[in-house]
């Protein structure tokens, strides 16, 4: 049933909703709690797809897009493509604290990051230096193994202009069992609705690609009047469709989250039906819902919820469509 305080995140990521809801418990504020729920995903490197050390880009470095976003100022701070600093919601927070901006990007982001305090180190792990130099091997130096079939989309740069689309382009970049970008939406007792991402976004990404995570309305968004919403998935083709602001819409006009959460993603789905694409929902008086595109044989989508209905996270399944 609806009650509140909640916290809702995409995947089965409980130690993040638990964090969250300490922090709430604590007496944080509701803003703190989903940055706190956040940043435990980023260091404990979430699914290898949250924080440091996971899906290096094309030329082996890994580098995070975040978003946090309060519903009653519509204030937002994001970061994309941030490079050697593994808090990335707590950039994203400190855009939104102590600039008058919106999102910063790539190296200037990371010297914003050092100046505000922030520790600048190599975001590589052993893994991710493994996964590069096997990916390397296997499609930019052909026949280094000969039972393994390079891909034929990757062209390793330099980029050049194409005559053809890129068949991956067609197809999409994420599996969804490789690529789980926490996010996350915290109500406060009051009905205070805000929202957040973090993620190291698309394995193997071209250099200076940011995906839907930090875009305000695609990877999340917060409206205290109405509710929020998060999204993970194919960023690349679910940016272009604002999935968190339609869903968020969509509650305000009186869907219910569930309703509100499957019409985003069946806009996605019209256009792209192969694409990996999740979205969570809740509305201020607490309830909340998910969708998800079934493909392949992924076909339920799992997330954590946290409110006063128990006292441990729940982990839901919903069917996709
Ligand atoms: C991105 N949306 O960068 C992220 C990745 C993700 O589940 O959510 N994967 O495209």
């Amino acid at each position: 049933g609806a009650v509140l305080p909640l916290v809702i995140n995409t995947w089965a990521f409980e130690n993040a909703t638990i964090t969250a809801w300490r922090s709430l418990q604590a007496g944080s504020s509701p803003l703190d709690a989903v940055q706190r729920g956040c940043s435990a995903c980023e260091e404990e490197q979430c699914d290898g797809s949250v924080g440091f050390g996971g899906h290096p880009d094309e030329s082996g470095e890994t580098t995070l897009d975040a978003l946090i976003m309060n519903g009653d100022t519509m204030e937002v701070g994001s970061v994309g493509d941030l490079r050697r600093v593994k808090n990335a919601v707590g950039v994203a927070r400190a855009v939104m604290d102590h600039t008058r901006h919106t999102l910063l990007v790539g190296e200037s982001a990371s010297v914003f990051a050092q100046d505000m305090g922030f520790k600048s180190e190599s975001l590589s792990s052993n893994e991710s230096k493994k996964t590069f130099s096997q990916w390397l091997s296997i499609n930019c130096q052909p026949n280094y193994r000969k039972n393994m079939v390079p891909d034929p989309s990757v062209s390793c740069g330099p980029y050049k202009p194409q005559a053809e689309v890129k068949p991956r382009q067609k197809r999409g970049l994420i599996n969804p069992r490789s690529h789980d970008t926490i996010g996350m939406i915290v109500i406060g007792q009051s009905g205070q609705v805000v929202a957040a991402t973090s993620t190291n976004g698309a394995i193997h990404k071209v250099p200076g690609r940011v995906g839907d995570s930090p875009i305000a309305g695609a990877g999340a968004y917060a409206d205290s009047s109405v509710g929020g919403a998060a999204a993970t998935g194919d960023g690349d083709l679910m940016m272009r469709f604002l999935p968190s602001f339609l869903a968020v819409e969509l509650m305000r006009s009186g869907a219910e989250p569930t309703a509100a959460c499957k019409t985003a993603i069946n806009r996605i789905k019209k256009y792209y039906p192969n694409v990996f694409a999740a979205v969570i929902c809740a509305n201020n008086t607490g309830g909340f819902g998910a969708a998800c595109n079934k493909v392949l044989n992924f076909t339920q989508f799992p997330f954590t919820v946290f409110n006063h209905n128990s006292n441990r996270p729940q982990l839901h399944r919903v069917d996709c469509v």
